[in-house]
């Protein structure tokens, strides 16, 4: 009973701002005369967006084109497109003239011409072009394999190979543990995680949490904390209030799932942080916490009884009664926890703006573990979030208005 869920309400608070926010909107014109384009800024961490997007049409196509240029590794148009796409994710009104996007910041030529398409054809054929690319599409399904990442897809489309089942065929391939368990619960892992399911993870995760550490303190990070009701992933933040700290916690959890049978695949990352460093970007890992990324066994509580009796009577395999779940555990110290859950909540965008609005508007550096002003060379402590954005002279950002 110990065990304290961090957080707030975060369904029925967010459900009244979704209504207020429609209830605007349906007065758009006037939302449209009032809005001031040039006040709108170029930092996401500046503006709120939540998840009703008016204009998935652009930026699903912004998101297509960024992640083509992902693919091949072009991180300056990828970046130009994603933040292009969170922009227009923060509008209050649906764009449907050119006027509607005069004077806003993101919104360079490439994002223009594509926008001007849009509006005038209803879709893009440079999109269009990127959706039937050989490449792209080859790209897609690779990338869809947990462990799988570009240089990998990049190494197996050199190879000739297309598809998802083509690499499986190809018994040739050295994969790694990661990959082969992308592989073998390839089907659940691509089925994306609902809420519901987060719901009964978070509680398996608390209750083994707490069973070692009562005091512990488990809370969901990543898309769910910002309102998300479905995720590729469930994401959690664990921390100790006090000084107590312990480095085996993440071995019990994982040992004890193992001899439950709940554990598919498990790989811990023992903590590189070293306390004297100063915050420091590292290309490969986000930050120096202890984590685990794990595939957990979900027992579906849905199961319908009669198939599983009726299948077991004529001799059929039985029915699957589980899902294969990924989850990522995030071990923090009990001091460094605001800036983690900073970190871990994301968006991606969003936490890139803040680190890049940190660096260029206050010359100081923001990473997951701390906040480090580089004129007065000192840390910032913070002992919740609102206090980290009001260290960089932020107004406080919901997490559920943090979807850029
Ligand atoms: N994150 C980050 N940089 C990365 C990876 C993650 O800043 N390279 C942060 C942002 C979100 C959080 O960690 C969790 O990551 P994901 O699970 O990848 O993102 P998500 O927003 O939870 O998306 P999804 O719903 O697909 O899980
Ligand atoms: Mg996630």
């Amino acid at each position: 009973t110990a065990c304290m869920e961090a957080g707030r309400p975060v369904d029925s608070e967010m459900k009244y701002r979704l209504m207020v926010r429609q209830l605007q909107c349906e007065y758009s014109g006037i939302q449209n005369e009032s809005f001031i384009a040039t006040k709108v800024s170029q930092y996401s961490c500046q503006r709120k967006t939540t998840l009703n997007n008016y204009n998935k049409k652009f930026t699903d196509a912004f998101e297509v084109m960024a992640e083509n240029y992902e693919f091949k590794e072009n991180e300056i148009f990828c970046l130009e497109f994603l933040r292009a796409s969170s922009l227009l994710k923060s509008l209050p009104f649906s764009v449907t003239r050119m006027k509607d996007i005069q004077g806003l910041p993101c919104v360079g030529d490439q994002v223009r011409d594509l926008i001007e398409e849009i509006i005038e054809e209803g879709e893009s054929s440079k999109v269009k072009e990127v959706l039937n690319d050989e490449r792209y599409k080859a790209f897609k399904q690779f990338t869809s394999v947990f462990g799988v990442g570009v240089k990998t897809s990049e190494k197996w489309y050199r190879m000739g190979l297309r598809t998802v089942e083509e690499v499986k065929a190809d018994k040739t391939l050295k994969l790694s543990k990661m990959q082969k368990a992308g592989f073998l619960y390839y089907e659940d892992l691509v089925s994306c995680v609902s809420k519901a399911e987060a719901d009964a993870v978070s509680l398996i995760v608390k209750n083994t949490v707490c069973s070692f550490l009562p005091d512990a303190l488990v809370t969901i990070t990543g898309g769910f904390r910002r309102g998300k009701n479905i995720g590729h992933d469930i994401d959690f933040l664990i921390t100790n209030p006090g000084p107590r700290e312990d480095d085996e916690l993440l071995h019990k959890v994982t040992d004890l799932w193992k001899k439950q049978g709940l554990l598919l695949y498990c790989d811990i990352i023992e903590s590189t942080f070293v306390k004297e460093q100063l915050p420091s970007r590292q290309v490969d890992a986000m930050d120096h916490f202890q984590k685990c990324f794990a595939i957990l066994k979900l027992y579906q509580p849905r199961v319908d009884n009669s198939t599983c009796t009726m299948s077991k009577k004529l001799g059929m395999a039985e029915v699957k009664d589980w899902k294969a779940i990924r989850v990522d555990l995030v071990i923090t110290p009990f001091e460094q926890y605001p800036y983690a859950l900073l970190g871990w909540t994301g968006s991606r965008q969003f936490g890139r703006d803040l680190r890049r609005y940190a660096a260029h508007e206050r010359k100081m550096i923001l990473d997951n573990h701390g906040l480090y002003d580089r004129r007065k060379r000192i840390f910032l402590k913070a002992g919740s979030e609102e206090e980290i954005f009001a260290h960089l002279g932020l107004d406080y950002v919901e997490p559920w208005e943090r979807n850029a």
